[in-house]
């Protein structure tokens, strides 16, 4: 069971800028003495913390990430440029290890952290000028930056949860818009122990799917796999509740939806006195018909229309398997939980 998301990256300070040698040129003055400058100080590497993202998979785009080195001093008295910061941005609570595994630091509560600092640019010669040698033709060298080897892992919260019967198509649906892979079979329970998968729903944001072993009809008295996963969906903001619109199942689409909302009801009067529940049966609900590759256009409108009838809001109309609607599915998902966040706020 994969609830780590885990990156390895190689991160680089930048280099100090070369230390300049020049001497002061005017016309009165043919020889004047040395006015080389510091080269800039190489740019640090910092990771900061951000609430909105929620993943590391936008770090999976480089191997590695490097701050800019300094500039190189120049004449009259000039000193290069800094190198600019390397920031890198992590969801709270990212841990950051070593390469033996040992914690470098544990980005929990934390919102700004240097993890590498940029060399020191170099002196110019203007700096090494005494009374013993007024022109000092010599200047430092940059310092080097500091490079290593990090794994970051977060531990992976779903955003939202997938609901259904057993054969449903969850687990396809969790195949087609994120990395998972989980087995996928025609026949129920198939899927034993949930499955995470992350969500890229834009350039800048992504969010955390779940999909748990599918409910049946008294799965709170234990039947089938029982409700025990459902614990691990207690703190996602919304439920996709995937309905199988096919039918092949010989049971009824909209007795599936009020079948498994009757779980999550029994599910609440159980955990109602547990410290920090949330019930399950209030939860926002999307719901999504799948399979309807199998319905023609008649079927379809008239099963919409029952189930709007019943939820006020017509379902969404996919297909897994063949892509329909997926796109648009992901996009109002990300609207939902942009919602959801701001009604938390
Ligand atoms: N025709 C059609 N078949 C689908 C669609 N989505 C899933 N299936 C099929 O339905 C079967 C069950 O799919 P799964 O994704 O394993 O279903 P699940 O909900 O994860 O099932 P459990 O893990 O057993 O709870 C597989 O044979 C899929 O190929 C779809 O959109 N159209
Ligand atoms: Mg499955």
């Amino acid at each position: 069971m994969k609830f780590i998301d885990e990156v390895k990256i190689t991160l680089a300070s930048g280099r100090g800028g070369q230390g300049c040698v020049s001497y002061r040129r005017e016309s009165l003055m043919p020889r004047g003495g040395p006015d080389g400058g510091d080269g800039g100080k190489g740019g640090d590497v910092i990771i900061r913390t951000s609430r909105h993202i929620n993943s590391l998979v936008d770090l999976r785009q480089n191997k590695k990430y490097s701050a800019q080195s300094g500039q190189m001093g120049s004449g009259r008295q000039k000193s290069g440029q800094n190198g600019e910061d390397l920031v890198l941005i992590v969801p709270e609570g990212t841990i950051i290890r070593n390469m033996d595994g040992e914690i470098i630091v544990d980005m929990t509560g934390i919102k700004e952290h240097v993890m590498l600092k940029g060399g020191r640019g170099g002196k110019g010669n203007e700096f090494f000028k005494s009374s013993v040698n007024q022109a000092p033709d010599y200047a430092q060298p940059g310092e080097d930056g500091e490079e290593i080897d990090v794994k970051l892992e977060l531990k992976l919260i779903a955003d939202v949860g997938i609901i259904g019967f057993p054969n449903a198509g969850k687990s396809t649906l969790i195949s087609r818009i994120s990395a998972a892979k989980p087995k996928i079979a025609d026949y129920p329970f198939t899927t034993l122990t949930p499955n995470l998968g992350v969500v890229k729903a834009g350039d800048y944001s992504s969010f955390v799917v779940a999909d748990i072993p599918g409910l049946v009809k008294g799965a709170h008295s234990g039947v089938g796999l029982g409700i025990q996963f459902l614990k691990h969906i207690e703190r996602t903001r919304l439920f996709i509740h995937l309905v199988d619109a096919s039918g092949l199942s010989g049971r009824d689409p909209m007795q599936d939806f009020e079948d498994i909302n009757n779980e999550l009801k029994m599910y609440d009067q159980t955990n109602k006195d547990k410290e920090g529940f949330f019930p399950l049966s209030t939860r926002p609900q999307f719901v999504v018909l799948n399979k309807v590759d199998t319905l023609s256009e008649d079927q379809l409108v008239k099963l919409k229309n029952n189930f709007k009838k019943i939820t006020d809001k017509e379902p969404m109309a996919i297909s897994a398997v063949t892509g329909k609607n997926i796109k648009e599915l992901v996009t109002e998902l990300s609207r939902m939980i942009l919602q959801t966040e701001e009604e938390v706020k």
